[in-house]
């Protein structure tokens, strides 16, 4: 049976759906998890639907989430949206229900779902969310599901920048702003930057080196980070910064957090997720994310970048 009937079948079986996401969240794992819960809350008025992960309070203008008691996972059908894997599933009690579906859109490395939906074709989970609601009759939307789910799309397209960005994408956004709400107010709401990261962004630019191999590293030291007044999650906002300067091929930020070195890899043509798969990460062909335990480790991690960058530049 398609995978899609599949999840409708479920959706019709439980009176309790509980929708989850992952952790540091995004906002298309926002507007995946949001999203669907209002189609489903459109659509099945009497069953009780839950959103449930810790808040991050950037992305509170896209909704917010549920106090979810351990008592309402008992017969409940649990989605998780966006998530790779089960380390990264924000609220660990996503095992607590009868019966657990994982929709996403990255590479497939781990199947915890009794229903597993990945298609790693699509733009954003948020799109697959809109891809559901076409497929089946019986889901209805609302101004505020297009709302989320059209955030999403903008937040993983890059504002339907990337590569990612299909036919299909944009068929979806253009069903999408036909419901009433204001994109101006949600754009300024994604993408406005607080002084103190754009003060970072002026360092990191003022800083970075591009090698010939066509790389660059960024490494912010909690030095830095305390000296700016940036937390290690508001530095995702400087991710993309280098993906517009003349001669890099693929980057890397290396962020010093309490217990580890978080590591963000962005491309433009070599492939950077087996080397965040080699440093404890993973992620899309593009853009992935790893984590080292020394400097040392991420000297590793720069060696392999020049590696791909040297073999891409061959091809
Ligand atoms: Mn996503």
């Amino acid at each position: 049976m398609e995978v899609k009937k599949q999840i409708m079948e479920a959706f019709q079986t439980f009176n309790t759906i509980i929708v989850h996401r992952h952790v540091r969240p995004d906002p298309d794992a926002y507007g995946s998890q949001g999203g669907l819960a209002e189609l489903l809350k459109e659509s099945f008025p009497n069953k009780k639907i839950y959103v449930t992960g810790e808040e991050e309070p950037s992305l509170n203008f896209m909704a917010r989430m549920d106090e979810v008691s351990d008592e309402d996972y008992n017969e409940a059908l649990v989605v998780v949206c966006d998530t790779a894997n089960q380390a990264r599933i924000d609220d660990q009690r996503y095992n607590y229900g009868k019966m657990l579906v994982k929709i996403d859109h990255h590479p497939n490395v781990d199947e915890y779902g009794d229903i597993n939906w990945v298609d790693t074709s699509a733009s954003s989970t948020s799109e697959m969310i809109f891809q559901l609601f076409k497929y089946s009759e019986n889901l209805k939307i609302n101004d505020e599901a297009a709302r989320l789910i059209y955030a999403g799309i903008v937040g993983d397209t890059g504002r339907f920048l990337f590569p990612s960005t299909t036919t299909e994408t944009f068929e979806a956004a253009a069903e999408l702003v036909k419901y009433n709400f204001d994109r101006s107010k949600m754009y300024n709401n994604m993408y406005s930057t607080p002084i103190n990261v754009a003060k970072l962004k002026g360092y990191v630019l003022q800083n970075f080196t591009v090698h010939p191999e066509g790389y660059s590293t960024v490494r912010l030291t909690k030095e830095i980070l305390k000296e700016f007044r940036v937390t290690a999650s508001e530095t995702s906002a400087l991710v993309g910064l280098l993906g517009d300067m003349d001669g890099i091929l693929a980057w890397a930020y290396f962020i010093e957090e309490e217990d580890q070195i978080r590591v963000r890899l962005r491309s433009k043509g070599p492939v950077i997720n087996g080397i965040a798969a080699e440093h404890n990460g993973g992620g899309h062909p593009m853009a992935a994310g790893a984590s080292a335990e020394s400097w040392e480790e991420t000297e590793m991690v720069e060696q392999k970048l020049k590696n791909v960058c040297l073999e891409f530049k061959k091809e």
